[in-house]
């Protein structure tokens, strides 16, 4: 390396920095992103994500969503924002789409509460599962902004399912590539968990079953990369399979595609925010807080035809 006087080797410094691939904590020039575990999940430091902010800095939604595609979940703490500015950062990365579930809050159709009251024992949303995959087009990407939280538990854990189509033999890669698999909004176990929402906020059409058929490794159209796209709360069997037949290889993909070194475990504080992608990233919200309040506020992102 040349000699460099104090100022050239601080912006030597700030260059390494950014060219440095994301080991831990990797400075962008106008945010920080820190990895919060091996595989899946970064958080987001030193930015301000109100529509006010974004307008002055429009690279900042770019390093955002660079930080997205690249650990497919981002957390933001302490950012109680209103309906208009959640809405607001919702829409600088996509579209944002009602859920035909469950009824948004007043005068915010895009935007459902997820909650748990204090003396409901199931909680929304509580099985392994992609959004909405039953959906003809899923969403691509989901947010969910921490209104109030319990004083323990609650958090919700993420699974990388680029990693999980990864870590299969080149054999059980070369089967499931060639296979469809049907997704129903149907399925006993993830219809449960919106119950208690349907009571109170249902839509007219909430009873209604939706169906759709994807391919099993799904190719994300903005990184290229392969990921496992099925998911224990909605698939129901292989397209030209029955259930029978599917049951025993869709139960071996479940407990795969959720082993402990793809996931992470987010641990919620009110005016946290987790956005994630649907199309590589599965979740789950842990249930370990009865008799406490835990309330959410959700949007979802319009996404494309799985292919
Ligand atoms: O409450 C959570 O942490 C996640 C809820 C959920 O599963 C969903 O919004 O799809």
């Amino acid at each position: 390396m040349p000699l460099l006087t104090p100022k050239g080797y601080c912006n030597h410094l700030r260059n390494a920095v950014k060219a440095t691939p994301s080991k831990g904590y990797l400075a962008r020039r106008h945010l920080s992103v820190h990895r919060i575990a091996g595989s899946v999940g970064a958080e987001i430091h030193n930015v301000d994500i109100s529509a006010a902010a974004l307008a002055k800095n429009p690279g900042t939604v770019k390093e955002i969503r660079d930080a997205f595609l690249e650990h497919q979940v981002i957390f933001f703490r302490d950012k109680d924002l209103s309906n208009d500015d959640y809405l607001s950062f919702a829409s600088q990365f996509g579209k944002p789409a009602e859920y035909p579930f469950v009824r948004g809050i007043d005068g915010y159709p895009e935007i459902i509460r997820v909650l748990k009251q204090e003396h409901e024992t199931v909680n929304f949303g509580g099985v392994w599962h992609s959004d909405t995959s039953y959906f003809e087009e899923p969403p691509m990407a989901s947010i969910l902004l921490a209104k109030e939280v319990p004083p323990f538990g609650g958090d919700t854990l993420f699974a990388n399912q680029y990693a999980a189509y990864d870590a299969l033999s080149d054999g059980l890669k070369r089967t499931l590539d060639g296979l469809r698999a049907i997704s129903t909004s149907a399925k006993a176990d993830a219809s449960k968990t919106r119950e208690d929402r349907i009571r109170d906020s249902g839509h007219t059409q909430a009873n209604s079953t939706l169906e759709a058929s994807h391919p099993v490794v799904r190719t994300h159209p903005e990184t290229g990369r392969k990921a496992l796209y099925v998911n224990l709360a909605h698939t129901s069997h292989f397209e030209g399979w029955t259930e029978d037949e599917s049951t025993p290889l869709l139960n071996y993909l479940y407990s795969h595609q959720i082993k402990p070194e793809f996931t992470c475990r987010f641990v919620w504080a009110k005016g946290s925010i987790a956005l994630w992608d649907n199309r590589c990233v599965q979740h789950n919200p842990i249930n370990d807080y009865h008799g406490y309040r835990r309330s959410m506020l959700r949007i979802t992102l319009a996404g494309d035809k799985p292919r």
